[in-house]
């Protein structure tokens, strides 16, 4: 009987690595801060006819608002109440759009704050995002409620009530994460209300949960948690289908808490992608992409069933959480693309997409001191819309790093290669590599200081193939590059070190 239960769960465990992505898409870009009715249009004008698999929302419950600093994009990870009114819009144009992208077959995933609510500095009154009133030293939240009972300040060991030191794992889950009130997710009381929010969410239609700050709760607790949510909405899922979830949870290594711990339960965050593949690109320390023979567990990453990978997210992109300065955002647009063109043509982990906006960096001894700045914002701290250019691009200070062709593009042949085994790899024992992905891709890199030219194996059947990252295919013509393979799979490839973009690829579906 224990033997059956023990299968059980590790079966329910397992469907909880499932994206549920519909049949021929793949991949998730985390819209960061926008608003709800913006997403809903994106999901239907670009994101469900490019082949999307989802979106990564903001977090959608009720939060703090902060005048000081003014409106930092971090106060919706200050929670207040489970109310869904927040930055990006009200319940029900959080719910229309889940239902317009869903429908256009682009799942939502929901990045749920459960760990604490806001700062202990908070104060009282009304200044959250549906106005709610709330009390941060009386621990008083009267709109879930949450009183004093139900946070860990009792428990905590330290003397300031923060987390002091990541050696201890007692206290990085005990203590209060930067000054955040921690809950007591040991208690079945919090336990009821964080699942009583996440199946509000799942019955609206939502395919999981980004779970936030999994580092700071107990894998005991968010296991019972899991395990109390409903399946997901039969309206769009197969009946059964567990809710998709993925765990923040920052290890480069060196800390008592690891990964783990926690991916028998969902799948986790693998921050070791991006930090190691911004050092390969920017050939610090050493490292040669010719090093990525075995990119994937081979570099000691999780498991491939495990990992869900970028290679920018929020935090790092402005120096917060975790990567330090190899991460590779937007600001490095050539690197970027390079970087992300990689992760999606590579066969390892459910890969996300980051869209950021700009913002005034203006670093101090290496510190931005902008890295707080809100999305683009009216004068009254009402997130601005989306508007999109004539020439696809977005306007008002959102970069839309998943509208880039070349992103989009790499999205699409992620798409058209799923499944396929990594394969013909070939390299120059420095920066130029190639490699493909069954007979349904193949893609070639020169990040070295001097041309490309060479005659490579691509494994796919001869033909007149549009290189995706200089142009696409458009009607019966190559908008940009076009790739000549041979009926023996073998095609010369030529790539300057000074072309805009460093990068060939072509797959199944850009054969004229
Ligand atoms: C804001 C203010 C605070 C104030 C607080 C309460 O900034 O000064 O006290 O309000 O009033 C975000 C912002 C925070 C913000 C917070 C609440 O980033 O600045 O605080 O909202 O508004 C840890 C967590 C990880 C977390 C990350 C930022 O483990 O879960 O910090 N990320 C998530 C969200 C994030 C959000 C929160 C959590 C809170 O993505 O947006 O915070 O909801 C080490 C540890 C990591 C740890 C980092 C940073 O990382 O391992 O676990 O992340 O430190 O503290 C090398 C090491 C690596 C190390 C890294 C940085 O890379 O290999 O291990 O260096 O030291």
């Amino acid at each position: 009987m224990k033997l059956l239960i023990l299968v059980a769960l590790f079966g329910l465990s397992l469907a909880q690595h499932n994206p549920h992505i519909r049949y021929g898409r793949t991949t998730i870009v985390q819209l960061f801060e926008w608003r709800w009715a913006d997403i809903a249009a994106e999901c239907e004008r670009f994101l469900g006819p490019n082949g999307f698999g989802g979106v990564q929302i903001s977090p959608p419950s009720e939060h703090i608002v902060l005048n000081s600093p003014w409106r930092p994009w971090w106060q919706r990870y200050q929670p207040i109440s489970y109310n869904l009114c927040s930055r990006s819009g009200s319940e029900n144009e959080l719910r229309n759009m889940i239902t317009r992208c869903n429908n256009v077959g682009v799942n939502i995933y929901v990045d749920a704050v459960i760990n604490h609510m806001c700062g202990a500095g908070g104060g009282e009154g009304t200044h959250s995002s549906c106005g709610s009133w709330f009390n941060a030293g009386k621990r008083d939240f009267p709109s879930v409620p949450y009183s004093a009972w139900d946070f860990n300040d009792h428990k905590c060991r330290t003397g300031s009530g923060d987390i002091e030191n990541y050696g201890d794992a007692y206290q990085v889950r005990d203590c209060r994460l930067v000054s955040l009130l921690d809950l007591a997710l040991e208690k079945d009381y919090v336990r009821g209300k964080v699942a009583e929010y996440m199946n509000k969410l799942v019955d609206m239609g939502v395919a999981g949960f980004r779970v936030d700050a999994c580092k700071h709760m107990w894998p005991g607790d968010l296991a019972v948690v899991y395990g109390r949510l409903r399946n997901l909405s039969t309206k769009w899922f197969p009946a059964g289908s567990r809710p998709f979830i993925y765990q923040e949870v920052i290890d480069l290594g060196g800390e008592p808490i690891s990964s783990r711990e926690y991916v028998h339960l969902g799948r986790v965050t693998e921050f070791k992608y991006g930090a190691k593949l911004g050092t390969v690109f920017r050939r610090w320390h050493g490292e040669k992409l010719c090093y990525t023979r075995n990119w994937g567990e081979g570099w000691g990453f999780m498991a491939d069933r495990d990992a869900l990978v970028f290679i920018d997210n929020h935090d790092n992109q402005r120096g917060h959480g975790a990567g330090g300065a190899s991460i590779i955002s937007f600001w490095d647009s050539r690197l970027h693309k390079m970087a992300v063109g990689y992760m999606l043509a590579h066969p390892y982990g459910v890969a996300r997409v980051m869209s950021s906006y700009r913002w005034d960096r203006h670093f101090v001894n290496g510190k931005d001191q902008n890295d707080w700045v809100g999305p683009p914002s009216h004068a009254d701290g009402s997130t601005k819309s989306v508007p999109i250019n004539p020439d696809q691009t977005c306007g008002d200070g959102w970069v839309c790093e998943h509208r880039w062709r070349q992103i989009k593009n790499m999205v699409i042949f992620r798409n058209v290669v799923n499944g396929q085994p990594h394969s013909n790899w070939w390299d120059n024992q420095s920066n130029q590599v190639a490699f493909g992905r069954g007979n349904r891709g193949f893609i070639v890199f020169n990040n070295d200081d001097w041309d490309l030219d060479v005659t490579l194996n691509t494994g796919m059947p001869g033909g007149t193939y549009c290189d995706v990252i200089s142009g696409q295919k458009e009607g019966n013509r190559c908008t940009g590059k076009q790739i000549h393979v041979g009926g023996d799979g073998r095609a010369h490839f030529r790539i300057s070190n000074r072309d805009e973009d460093p990068f060939v690829a072509i797959h199944a579906e850009s054969k004229l």
